[in-house]
């Protein structure tokens, strides 16, 4: 069997992170997960662009730029999105993530996907560096997986 996959090394890989301020209690907590992945995986902190966006919705359109400035080997999306008293919730985290993942289909680097979408904030601290671990963390090491991935010939 021919074997193809990623390792995992961040030595000169550049990575955008693009993450919104909505939640931002959340949000910090998934950025430093994020960043403390990549640095530990040997990844420059320099060599880290963090971009900042409002709320989840603008997510898909700053890391498309991020896509299209051809800076980056990666670009990891995060923000939270939390479930309020209205149909808000469906439609916001439908469209975000749709949106990151069109993205991901057309780029030539790996675009990854780190939002948090919970029922409640429990679930959402939970997933910011508690008992369900840090999602930043996990996209971050997905990313580093995926950069090498790509430099390879499939
Ligand atoms: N943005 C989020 O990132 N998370 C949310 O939970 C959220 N809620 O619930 O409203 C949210 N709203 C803002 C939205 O992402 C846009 O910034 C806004 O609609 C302007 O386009």
């Amino acid at each position: 069997m021919n074997l193809i996959e990623g390792n995992i090394n961040g030595a000169g890989k550049k990575v955008a992170i693009v993450a919104s301020r909505f939640n931002e209690f959340i949000n910090a907590k998934l950025i430093d997960g994020a960043r403390d992945c990549l640095v530990r995986h040997g990844a420059a902190d320099n060599d880290i662009t963090l971009i900042r966006v409002p709320g989840a919705f603008e997510v898909p359109f700053a890391a498309a730029k991020a896509v299209d400035a051809k800076k980056f080997d990666a670009v990891i999306c995060i923000g939270t999105v939390i479930r309020g008293d209205t149909s808000h919730y469906e439609f916001l985290s439908a469209e975000v993530t749709k949106g990151v993942a069109a993205l991901a289909m057309r780029a030539a680097i790996p675009v990854v996907y780190g939002l948090v979408t919970t029922e409640n904030l429990e679930q959402a601290i939970e997933r910011a560096g508690s008992k369900a671990g840090n999602r930043g963390w996990d996209a971050a090491m997905t990313a580093l997986e995926m950069m090498d991935l790509n430099s390879k010939k499939i």
